[in-house]
Parts: structure tokens; C-alpha cells; sequence
């Protein structure tokens, strides 16, 4: 065990209602019912919604899975499907997904979307394209970046989060599709973390560069199925991804870093019984850059935000974590390199995605054919109790 997570197990244990989990190696938060800590407002209700980014003038654009991006306008009206998107290969874990802005997105009003791009005979493979969004239309759509090897057999993992750094470059986590041994491939962009420039090409200063299309695209290797990647309030990369049977990762994104899958996870292959751990964990091969923080069992992240808002200031730096598995919001205290899982807010179903809205509220989208986005501001009585 990292010094770091002997700290924040002892600290945990010194907590009321500290619940430690089975694996020794990390220390489970307290669970809270988010209601007692937030005022939560349904705003809308969209099919299996997977992703949101606030426009400038305050309105949502939403994608949903099945290929369909949506305005929801700040009374909640949900608009029809916005013309002018690529058909998609929709099928259980993947289709439409994520949506960013341009940094400059006021002046040139380009939209980034990436999604799982149909291929012959029922394949599919990652797609990242942009297209301008005017008078409500997206208009001349074109793929800036494409993985050309389309897959047939495994249609999970394909992750697809979209950031701006705050070099205006763009990164792209790309899951390894449920096939382990090409997130150590350098020539597949499975499994990986990619960097390009906004018109989807390798940046110059990429770590990897060969003149091998793939391979001039990759910035970090070894990951499973990065469902979550943002920005801290330092400008550094953070992504989270779901591991086998548990082992979930919080990682901090350093250029040309192995994340080590899947040759080493904290969790369990599949296929281990109780008690059984097939895969060695990561305190074996300290050449693969450790999680940050863990989770055994899994709680399935999906989506994540760090805090910079006025209405929660005692929130201000933490990382938010939707929880598919474990139906919760989950907040992450970050302190340098330091992050230590605080508290797990009980939301009572699946959440797929989290934002920051523009007035300071957190936002959260529930993975369900009937999911709700909602909107959650302070409980006046819980915010001093810095819950
Ligand atoms: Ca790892
Ligand atoms: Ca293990």
C-alpha cells in the first residue's frame, strides 16, 4: 500500500459510519443519502441520455445513446433531435456519446461529438467529428479522426470522453472493446488516451510518433474502459476507468504513461472466485503508473466533473464520479496528487454523467431509458456540515 492510502485509510477509520471494504488496500467512503445533502430538481427526462455540455447561453446539449443530440432549453423543454448528425451503431454499451465545445466555440460554433461509427458486416469502431451548430442545425459534419480497424465481436468498451486541454488540444479515451491485450498495443488506439489537434490530426509533441497513424495518436496506454476524463481546477488530466471485477481507477493522465491493463489491476479477472485474484495487482509491477484511488467492489464510473463553483465552496477542487454500479454520486477530495474517495451521495439509480452548471449547481444524468437529468443546489442546513 502507497503511504498516501495508509493515511487516508487511517483518517477513514477515524470516521463515524466509515464502512471498510474487503480489499485492505482501500478504505470504502461513508454513504449519505444525497437527499439530505442536495435539493434535487428534475429538469428533464430523455431516452438512455450519456452525455451534456452547457452552450454560452446557458441552454444543454444532450446525446443520447441511441444517436439523437438534444437542446434542453433552462425551463427544461427538451428539443427535437438537432438535424444534420452521422449515423451511429447503436447497440447496449455504445452509439451516440460524448459532446464538447470548441474552446472557441463562441466565434466558430464548432461541436465535437465522438461515437461508435458503423462498419460492414455489424462492425463498429470509435469516431470523433465536429460540425458547426447554427440556427439549431449541425451543419457539414465531418469525422476528424476515425479508428479505420472496425471490430464485430465485442461491442463494450469503447469509452469515448472528449476534452480540451488548456492547450486547445484534444484528448480522447478509446476503451480497449473488451479485448484486454490491445491497451498494450502501441500500433491500435484501443486502450488508450489519444491527443490530437482540434482538426483531429497527432500533435506534434505527441510522445509515441513513428509516422504510424495510430501510433503518432496516443498519449498514455494500458487502460480498460475510460468512462470519465476532465480537467482540474490546475489544468491536469484526470480520467477514471472501470476495471474487471472491481479494481476501478482514478487516474492522473501523464504524458506516455502506461496505466498498466492488462497486466495488472486491483480488482479480479473475471472468472475468480471469492478469494481468488488471478490478475496481479498493482503494487507488483511498479513500472505501470498506480491508480490514484481504487474501488473494490466496483461502483461502474461514469462521468466526471471537478468542482470550481460558488455554490458549494466547501466542494471547491473535488472531483464528482457518477456511479452506474453503485447507483451514487461519488466526491473525491484532491489535494496535489493526493485524492482520497470522502463521500458516496445515495442517488438510488444508475448515474451516467455529471457537469457543472454555469450558476454553480451540479448537474447529473440517470442512465435509463426514462433518465432524468437533474439539477442538485444546496440543502441549507447540510452545506455547513461540508457533507
Ligand atoms: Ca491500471
Ligand atoms: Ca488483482
Amino acid at each position: 500500500m502507497r503511504p498516501a492510502h495508509w493515511i487516508s485509510f487511517a483518517l477513514m477509520c477515524l470516521l463515524p459510519g466509515a464502512a471498510v471494504a474487503a480489499n485492505p488496500g482501500h478504505a470504502e467512503a461513508p454513504t449519505v443519502a444525497a437527499a439530505t445533502v442536495f435539493k434535487i430538481k428534475t429538469v428533464a427526462t430523455l431516452n438512455y441520455p450519456w452525455a451534456m455540455v452547457f452552450l454560452p447561453d446557458g441552454r444543454l446539449l444532450v446525446t443520447q445513446k441511441s444517436g439523437e443530440l438534444r437542446v434542453v432549453d433552462t425551463q427544461g423543454v427538451v428539443s427535437d433531435p438537432i438535424p444534420g448528425l452521422p449515423a451511429v451503431s447503436f447497440n447496449g454499451q455504445t452509439g451516440l456519446l460524448d459532446v464538447a465545445l470548441h474552446p472557441k466555440f463562441a466565434e466558430n460554433r464548432l461541436v465535437y461529438l465522438s461515437y461508435a461509427e458503423p462498419g460492414p458486416r455489424n462492425t463498429s469502431g470509435l469516431a470523433v467529428g465536429r460540425g458547426r451548430f447554427v440556427n439549431g442545425v449541425i451543419k457539414n459534419f465531418e469525422v476528424i479522426f476515425r479508428d479505420g480497424d472496425k471490430v464485430g465481436e465485442w461491442q463494450g468498451h469503447m469509452a469515448g470522453r472528449l476534452v480540451f486541454g488548456l492547450d486547445g488540444v484534444l484528448y480522447v479515451s478509446s476503451g480497449e472493446r473488451q479485448m484486454g491485450a490491445p491497451a498494450q498495443s502501441m500500433t491500435t488506439i484501443r486502450g488508450k488516451v489519444l491527443r490530437l489537434t482540434p482538426a483531429g490530426r497527432p500533435v506534434k509533441s505527441n510522445p509515441f510518433l513513428n509516422g504510424d497513424a495510430a501510433t503518432d495518436s496516443l498519449w498514455t496506454l494500458g487502460h480498460r474502459n475510460p468512462l470519465g476524463m476532465a480537467l482540474d481546477p490546475a489544468g491536469r488530466l484526470w480520467l477514471h476507468e472501470n476495471g474487471p471485477q472491481g479494481g476501478d481507477e482514478l487516474n492522473l493522465v501523464t504524458r506516455g504513461a502506461n496505466y498498466g491493463w492488462p497486466v495488472v489491476s486491483n480488482g479480479a479477472n473475471y472468472g475468480d472466485g471469492p478469494g481468488v485474484d488471478t490478475i496481479p495487482d498493482h503494487d507488483t509491477h511498479p513500472e505501470f503508473a498506480a491508480p490514484h484511488v481504487w474501488w473494490n467492489p466496483s461502483v461502474a464510473p461514469s462521468g466526471l466533473m471537478f468542482y470550481t463553483g460558488a455554490m458549494f465552496p466547501a466542494f471547491n477542487g473535488n472531483a464528482f464520479l457518477g456511479s452506474l454500479a453503485g447507483s451514487a454520486l461519488i466526491r473525491v477530495t484532491v489535494e496535489g496528487e493526493v485524492a482520497t474517495e470522502s463521500v458516496r451521495y445515495d442517488m438510488g439509480t444508475r448515474i451516467r454523467e455529471v457537469e457543472q452548471g454555469p450558476d454553480g449547481a451540479i448537474w447529473v444524468m440517470e442512465d435509463s431509458g426514462s433518465g432524468r437529468l437533474m439539477r442538485l443546489t444546496p440543502r441549507r442546513s447540510a452545506v455547513s456540515t461540508g457533507q
